[in-house]
């Protein structure tokens, strides 16, 4: 009796400790890559990666979970591949690639329009006003429903530009505005919405002797990007995402030393405000940041966590260096750390870092590189599964790069009030939202997602009769989906 009770207090007691630790299952991969879409349709993210010498890869998923790489696609130019973007360009519901490649004076890039099954057609050649370019970035910076590209074009002597070229949603381009700015030397392009105002903005970043400077280029809805915020910072690794769940993109980054300062124990982030300021926080962690860390509620609280590499702070090689987890409180506080993967500090794990989907189920994965050995070996790739059981979202995202999952209520359906809504969502941009309107009037927003995928569950109290539905599901470009169907509550 007494040993009963005993058991029972511990496990009530463990609960709230259980419900923050996380779970993985790491995986080999053949290769990495930080650019990821669903080119097969499975429900599974492939990885698209640069190759030697002007050539690209793709690795796919396979049948039975895992991953195989792609023939290597060489890029008509012979220049090197300086740059992916992804997007359903013709709107035919497959996946499409847009291929940035540096060749001397080459003013081209190409589209690869996807065959839904893993392989793409032969590249289309598109020229551009000027030339050279050193990033692209997709999105529908218009709100026409059609996605766009935006070009970088930074070189070492002038101030940098931003180039949009409109989609005709049949997989051509037409130029669209020009925008200039101040900033030399901006190197990697993000998109992401830091004001929240529903148009794309473009984040991008400029390291010199000083340290790095951060800047923001917010959008007009109609493909001028400009009034940029900037931020001064150390840090030379950074990404993109909402990492207070609150609808405005943010940036985040290790603390890596730049230069003569040393690598420190805390992450920092810069928060989207409405009012167009990047706010600043630091995020302590129990040991010195580097490389790019990565956001997403790994254990199904509904709150962002953070997943970092992080070492002991000294620099020698054979320290020990780890991918750690962050679990996320709520209201910009974190918790407590948990060590997901062990290494060394000469094998520096947490390269190419990607949150995505690498199984069907609705827990976002984790993908990333590292040195095969302290003595070198070139890169070893991991994707580590996440096996966490949180209360993760209840439907699954279908298994199609677009598109919506409705696990309840089905169309047609006569349901008892509160109607339980239970939906998944795939983009073919990285998803913010998925929301449910009844006859006209919007009853639930669920900012939840992950990588191109957004869920909701919620139950809506309704009145009898028969009820109009309508689910949208929005990128962080605010491009839409829709599906209407009718319901009737007893
Ligand atoms: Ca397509
Ligand atoms: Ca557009
Ligand atoms: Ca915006
Ligand atoms: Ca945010």
């Amino acid at each position: 009796m007494h040993r009963l009770l005993a058991l029972a207090a511990v496990a009530f007691f463990s609960l709230p400790v259980l419900s923050q630790s996380v779970s993985f299952n790491p995986i080999s991969l053949p290769k990495g890559g930080q650019v990821i879409g669903d080119f097969n349709g499975d429900g599974r993210e492939d990885i698209l990666s640069y190759y030697s010498s002007g050539h690209f890869q793709l690795q796919i998923s396979n049948a039975d979970g895992n991953y195989f790489s792609e023939p290597p696609v060489a890029v008509p130019n012979g220049g090197n591949v300086s740059g992916f973007a992804v997007g359903d360009f013709n709107r035919d519901g497959n996946l499409d690639l847009a291929v940035l490649s540096s060749a001397q004076n080459s003013n081209l890039f190409y589209i690869y329009l996807g065959n839904g099954d893993g392989t793409l057609r032969a590249p289309v050649a598109h020229a551009l006003s000027f030339a050279p370019y050193s990033a692209i970035a997709a999105a529908d910076v218009n709100h026409d429903g059609k996605m766009d590209l935006v070009f970088m074009n930074s070189p070492s002597n002038s101030a940098a530009t931003f180039v949009t070229e409109l989609g005709n949603g049949s997989g051509g381009f037409t130029a669209g505005p020009v925008s200039n700015s101040t900033y030399y030397n901006l190197y990697n392009l993000y998109t992401g919405d830091f004001d929240g105002d529903g148009k794309a903005d473009l984040f991008s970043g400029t390291c010199g002797p000083g340290g790095c400077n951060l800047i923001v280029f917010y959008g007009d809805g109609a493909g001028r990007f400009g009034s940029p915020t900037s931020a001064s910072a150390n840090q030379s690794d950074w990404t993109v995402a909402d990492v207070d769940r609150d609808g405005k993109s943010d940036i985040l980054t290790s603390t890596m030393g730049y230069i003569n300062s040393k690598d420190q124990p805390y992450l920092s982030v810069w928060y989207g405000a409405s009012n167009r300021t990047l706010v600043a926080k630091q995020i302590p962690t129990t040991q010195c940041t580097f490389g790019q860390p990565a956001v997403g509620d790994f254990n199904g609280d509904h709150i962002p966590d953070i997943i970092f590499p992080e070492h002991n702070c000294t620099t020698s090689q054979t320290s020990s260096a780890e991918i750690a987890f962050l679990a996320g409180k709520g209201s910009r506080t974190f918790g407590s750390e948990q060590t997901l993967f062990n290494s060394t500090y000469a094998q520096q794990p947490g390269g190419a870092t990607a949150v995505m989907r690498g199984n069907h189920d609705t827990k976002p994965d984790y993908l990333f590189s590292q040195t095969a050995s302290t003595s070198g070996g070139g890169q070893a790739y991991y994707l580590l599964m996440n096996q966490t059981s949180g209360k993760f979202a209840a439907c699954t995202a279908p298994n199609h790069p677009t598109g919506f999952h409705v696990c309840s209520p089905a169309s047609g359906s006569t349901v008892y009030s509160p109607v339980k809504f239970s939906i998944g969502a795939s983009g073919q941009v990285p998803m913010r939202k998925v929301e449910v309107w009844v006859d006209g009037v919007k009853k639930y927003e669920s900012l939840y997602g992950f990588s191109h995928y957004a869920f909701l569950d919620a139950s809506i109290p309704l009145s009898s009769g028969t009820h109009a539905i309508a689910v949208f599901a929005a990128g962080w470009d605010n491009s839409l989906q829709l599906k209407q169907y009718s319901i009737t509550v007893h």
